[in-house]
């Protein structure tokens, strides 16, 4: 109800103008004024309208940023971000906020100067020169200026963030689907084992090769813990849609995209505890959002992400256990334990060289189907 009555009100006060519009080339008409000619005081008032317009405009700009600023996290002066490239980002978003900002306000007070200080009126007659060199150049040179130095540092910051991951970075895959995230841990052997998308099922929602004695020790918490000043690899992908892997504390963001890895690397710089302690707020979490509009349930994609100190994440790392470990007794018959030097699997390059993981059961049966049927496209 109350939107209907506002609609009407902004309908009312469009047909309240216009008349009053109207009404005043009337009043013109009836002074003499020729149909089509704009009085002295017409002008005169939209000049004035115009400068009205500028300097509210313009407070209301700064006013809207300042009102809500709390409520943001990039444009917002007290926020830190929690990691080295966040930093950057951050640095890099203030400084082509300030610059574009002070273009803003200079070209628009001009726009609006202009067209108050050189309204028509009576003896006021308009210069026409076709041709400046100098102010060509000065608004051509300026920007072009201007504009490198930010590309310049823009480029700086992209290659900085999508550079190789340091040799000692954790690696922490994270695969998503509607509506979840499942994370992966490698183990003590820091390799993750091998994945092949003809062994998803409900029980193997990653497609995991239990064959692959690598995916032994892999580990699949149900939240991701990182360890503070440790530089981390974000292996992802995505199971159906697109999604989008955003932390938006540490100011990264990547797409996930079915059947394309992506990755990016980042050093966390502040645990959560320290982040609590700054923010004033002991209920902070970190998390991780889907910046993807992938679904009717989108939102559900909220994901907690925890940065410790190195001896708790020492210690909640010792508490993790093989995710096989949990399965194995379901597996039929169990794979080998260990692979024997020289006879181990060989990595898969396509659906046709995949060792099916399990001989005999359900999975097995949904192989050799899935592998009919692409077999008799
Ligand atoms: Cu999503």
């Amino acid at each position: 109800m109350n939107t209907l009555i506002g609609i009407v009100a902004i309908v009312l006060i469009f047909v309240i103008v216009f008349q009053l519009a109207k009404t005043s080339e009337l009043m013109g008409i009836l002074k003499g004024d020729k149909e089509g000619d704009t009085s002295e005081s017409t002008n005169n008032t939209h000049g004035f309208l115009m400068m009205f317009l500028m300097i509210t405009g313009l407070i209301a700009v700064f006013l809207g940023w300042w009102l809500v600023e709390d409520k943001l996290l990039q444009g917002n002066r007290n926020f830190t971000p929690a990691s080295k490239h966040g930093d950057s980002i951050n640095s890099m978003f203030w400084i082509t906020s300030i610059i574009c900002g002070i273009a803003f306000v200079i070209t628009q007070a001009l726009l609006f100067w202009f067209s108050y200080k050189y309204r028509a009126r009576k003896g006021n007659k308009a210069q026409h020169f076709s041709h400046d060199n100098k102010l060509e150049i000065v608004w051509t040179v300026i920007p072009a200026i201007v504009l490198t130095i930010l590309v310049a540092r823009g480029i700086e910051t992209w290659y900085e963030i999508t550079a190789d991951a340091p040799a000692d970075a954790r690696i922490v895959e994270v695969t998503a689907q509607q509506f979840n995230w499942t994370v992966r841990y490698p183990g003590s052997d820091s390799l993750l084992g091998k994945r092949e998308f003809e062994l998803i099922s409900g029980e193997n929602s990653l497609g995991i090769d239990w064959n692959d004695a690598k995916s032994h020790d892999d580990l699949m918490p149900t939240e991701i813990v990182l360890e503070k000043n440790k530089p981390v690899l974000f292996k992802l992908g995505a199971k159906d849609v697109l999604h989008s892997f955003y932390l938006t504390h540490f100011m990264i963001k990547m797409d996930c995209v079915p059947g394309i890895p992506t990755q990016f690397w980042m050093t966390p710089t502040h645990s959560t505890q320290e982040m609590r302690d700054l923010r004033g707020n002991q209920e902070f979490d970190y998390e991780l959002a889907c910046a993807e509009l992938c679904g009717r349930a989108h939102y559900n994609m909220r994901f907690i992400v925890k940065v410790l100190e190195t001896e708790e994440y020492n210690a909640w790392l010792a508490e993790q256990k093989p995710f096989y470990d949990a399965i194995k007794a379901t597996l039929n018959p169990a794979p080998a334990a260990a692979p024997v030097e020289g006879t181990a699997p060989t990595e898969a390059t396509d659906s046709t060289t995949v060792t099916p993981a399990i001989e005999n059961g359900s999975v097995d049966t949904e192989v050799e189907s899935k592998k009919n049927v692409i077999s008799s496209l």
